[in-house]
């Protein structure tokens, strides 16, 4: 795999390295911004082709929720990470949108069901109606269930598409679908609203935040190094950075919660301290919080430099995680 020094810096355009002529602008955060739209681009593609399959599929309302939640309109940061940790190892295929769909279904599945009124009540969600409010409750509850198998049949396509041996396809479904799970996503879910009207302390904290969100983001870029075709040493300094930013993102969207309108954001703004919820903001407060999240995005900057990574499309992500405004 080729390898070569990554950028030092996750803000300072002096020190990011120049993408070659004509492709990706040299700022970080409009290298960001590119990668994001270029992940948008792709993998709302692949997305739109499964609405149409499973709204096919799928009869009546059912279906057509599924295809609802599929087309939701995300940042695609979890697809960036995807795209950009499979980059860094030397991958270039098409195939790997097909990954990353299948990280931003299993994403989709657990908005719809987050927002359920049995969750954390919510009628708003990327600038539109959730999915129990456009449908109902039950019907919102399938989808995200119908959902979760979906998530393995777009992976398996990808991986297809890669010609990816069935045993890496074996680890990668493996890696997925534990970050979705008790140990990861779900554990962390549960942790959360068990949390409710409670106070919880850092470590407690961590652990919610590394569970709920961090898991997703953390089984991305193993993900995209698998895909690649990566050594042990590289999935596991890959996962090493995607835990590291993992949890600096949800810092960030504690401090969005906190300090930024429904109207940016395209979801409810201040539900945290609506619910009582022990989040960083609470524990540490804003400037403490965001002073965190960049320590986090530091550390997982310098181990793709010290593991001599080639950090162009992962490190200006992991600056755009911590300073992004929705
Ligand atoms: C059965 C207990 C139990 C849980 C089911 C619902 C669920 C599983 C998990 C919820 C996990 C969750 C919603 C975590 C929050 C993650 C988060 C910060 C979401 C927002 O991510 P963004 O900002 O959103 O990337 P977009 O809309 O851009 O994709």
């Amino acid at each position: 795999m080729a390898r070569f020094a990554p950028p030092i810096s996750t803000s300072d355009p002096a020190h990011a390295t120049p993408p070659a002529a004509g492709s990706m602008p040299v700022n970080p955060a409009s290298h960001a911004a590119a990668m994001l739209g270029d992940a948008r681009r792709r993998v709302d593609a692949r997305l739109d082709t499964w609405a149409v399959r499973l709204a096919d599929r799928i009869p009546g309302r059912n279906g057509q929720a599924v295809a609802y939640a599929l087309r939701s309109p995300g940042k695609r940061v979890r697809a960036a990470l995807v795209l950009a940790a499979y980059r860094s190892l030397g991958g270039t295929a098409d195939g790997i949108d097909g990954v990353a769909a299948a990280v931003e279904t299993v994403h989709a599945y657990s908005l719809v069901h987050d927002d359920l009124p049995c969750m954390d009540d919510d009628d708003l969600r990327r600038g539109r109606a959730t999915t129990h409010c456009a449908f109902d409750v039950a019907t919102a509850t399938r989808a995200g269930f119908l959902l979760v198998p979906v998530a393995a049949e777009v992976l398996a396509e990808g991986a297809r598409e890669l010609e990816l041996p069935v045993a890496v396809l074996g680890k990668m479904a493996a890696t997925l679908f534990e970050a979705g799970g008790v140990n990861g996503m779900v554990g962390g879910q549960w942790l959360d609203l068990r949390a409710e009207g409670r106070h919880l302390d850092l470590d407690a904290l961590v652990e919610v935040h590394r569970g709920k969100t961090g898991a997703l983001i953390e089984a991305s870029c193993a993900l995209g190094a698998m895909a690649a075709g990566g050594s042990d040493a590289d999935v596991s300094l890959l996962r090493a950075f995607g835990a590291d930013i993992g949890l600096a993102f949800q810092i960030a969207d504690d401090v969005l919660d906190a300090t930024a309108t429904s109207e940016a954001l395209g979801k409810t703004a201040g539900k945290d301290t609506a619910r009582e919820k022990s989040t960083y903001v609470s524990v540490l407060g804003v400037k403490r919080a965001r002073s965190e999240a960049e320590s986090l995005a530091e550390r997982a900057v310098a181990r793709l430099r010290d593991g001599g990574l080639d950090g162009s499309a992962l490190v200006p992500l992991a600056g755009y995680i911590v300073r992004r405004t929705s």
